[in-house]
């Protein structure tokens, strides 16, 4: 029988420190509340896979209290008085115990709501990343867990050397016991140290590829009452540091080996890239899931209306998007309400759309429409939301810059050119 994880787990989504490595997207919001795919926030991608595992226990630590956020959970995430489910944020706050600081780490941010774990019947706590594209069925996980007896469970992928030393890598003896933990190895020594050989993952069922570290994917079930004296009689403020290093000598710490695609999205360049893979053909995470579909929040948008003479190629395209004519979009996500004028070509861009639909009334004299305005070229780009893209504008990043502004409308991170949200670009403007 499937396990049952409806009563005895807690689900915890770290939802993001300062969230500086999405900047300038995390700017004005929390980072769970990051738009993703056209029509998702990135809180989405943990929550689904909490609902599809049978788990509606749920909440979101954050370090603010944000509005779009907390909008957005209690718009979407509303469970019927049977299941006894919620989802509900918990941002850093002052109390008389815990101080006036923001959380230090993701440990320190678990030790301070570490109250509201205290629910009768509550054994297990789920940790989870709130910044990952990936689907998994915690019941699986959950299962490793109890079959083992462990303390706490890991979910660990194995991965290439080259990525190693941006994970935290895990050393296993014969029966999947976690008997080193070194976060984020950056010499050659610190690797060899915890390198797994590549036959033992083989022999687990898992094409090893070569690929010999075992990183950890950042996703824990611990054993509420063990979760809880590791954090009370500590002051270690993050798992990967400090928590897991230190407790594999006298806790039972296991793996549970995870082969599916996985991909973190913390960075500009990892977000951007991500949200193109989905675009493509044989998108390596399937949107549109039958057994384990991607929740949101139900909107009413009209179809997206489109014009003369557009060319769509390998692309997403949401609801309530206007596209005029003689259009060309390739390899590009366009989100919610987009406004794309005539002669538009938006080419590798992730344009992330609207909060609301904008009436030609509604556009002062002088003023630039939210969205792109015609004879533009995008290309390369993330246009964050309510941007205001005038005519005849070119984003190519065509001198390869890296990095550009802090304040203006258009920053260059990671050589990715960003509009920030409610940014306005002037009629021909090129970069
Ligand atoms: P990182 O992702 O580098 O490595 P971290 O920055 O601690 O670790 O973030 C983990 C998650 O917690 C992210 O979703 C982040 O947004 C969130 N988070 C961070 N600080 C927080 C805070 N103060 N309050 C609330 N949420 C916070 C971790 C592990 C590695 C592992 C990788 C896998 O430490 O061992 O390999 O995840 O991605
Ligand atoms: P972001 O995607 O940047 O986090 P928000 O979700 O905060 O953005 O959306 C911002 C816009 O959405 C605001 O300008 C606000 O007018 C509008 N909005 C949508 N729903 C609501 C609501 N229920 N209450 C108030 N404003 C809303």
């Amino acid at each position: 029988m499937m396990m049952d994880l409806s009563k005895n787990t807690i689900a915890l989504i770290l939802g993001g420190g300062r969230g500086t490595r999405l900047f300038p997207l995390t700017k004005i919001r929390a980072k769970p509340a990051v738009p993703l795919a056209g029509k998702y926030r990135l809180i989405d991608i943990p929550i689904s896979n909490c609902i599809n595992s049978g788990l509606r226990r749920i909440f979101v630590l954050t370090q603010f209290l944000s509005v779009s956020l907390h909008r957005h959970l209690r718009q979407t995430y509303r469970f019927d008085h049977f299941t006894g489910g919620f989802v509900e944020l918990l941002a850093a706050q002052q109390t008389i115990e815990s101080g006036t600081d923001w959380y230090q780490g993701t440990a320190d941010a678990v030790r301070k709501n570490l109250r509201y774990m205290d629910q009768p019947g509550i054994e297990h706590v789920l940790i989870l990343s709130g910044d990952q594209l990936y689907r998994m069925d915690f019941r699986d996980m959950m299962q490793s867990h109890i079959d083992s007896g462990a303390d706490a469970t890991i979910a660990g992928i194995p991965v290439d050397r080259k990525d190693a030393s941006a994970l935290g890598i895990m050393q296993l003896d014969d029966s999947g016991r976690v008997t080193g933990f070194v976060e984020k190895p950056q010499t050659d020594e610190e690797i060899a140290a915890v390198r797994m050989d590549p036959a033992w993952i083989d022999a687990r069922g898992i094409p090893s590829k070569g690929r010999d570290c075992l990183a950890s994917m950042g996703l824990y079930i611990f054993k509420k009452e063990v979760m809880v004296e590791l954090l009370q009689n500590s002051e270690h403020q993050d798992f990967g540091k400090e928590v897991f290093p230190g407790a594999i000598d006298s806790r039972k710490v296991q793996v549970h080996l995870f082969d599916g695609y996985w991909e973190d999205i913390g960075t500009i360049r990892s977000f951007y890239e991500a949200n193109l893979s989905l675009a493509g053909k044989a998108p390596p995470f399937e949107l549109g899931s039958v057994v384990a579909p991607l929740y949101s929040r139900p909107r009413f948008l009209p179809p997206t209306v489109v014009g003369d003479d557009v060319s769509i190629r390998g692309s997403l395209i949401a609801d309530g998007c206007r596209i005029g004519d003689n259009v060309t979009i390739e390899n590009s996500v366009i989100g919610l309400r987009t406004v794309i004028g005539d002669n538009v070509s938006i080419k590798d861009s992730v344009v992330m759309g609207a909060d609301y639909t904008e009436d030609a009334a509604d556009v002062s004299a002088g003023q630039i429409p939210v969205g792109i305005g015609s004879n533009s070229v995008i290309s390369g780009a993330i246009l964050d939301k309510n941007s205001r893209i005038g005519t005849n504008v070119s984003i190519t990043n065509s001198g390869n810059v890296d990095t550009l502004g802090e304040e203006e409308s258009l920053q260059v991170r990671e050589g990715i050119s960003i509009v920030i949200k409610n940014g306005v670009i002037e009629n021909g403007f090129r970069f």
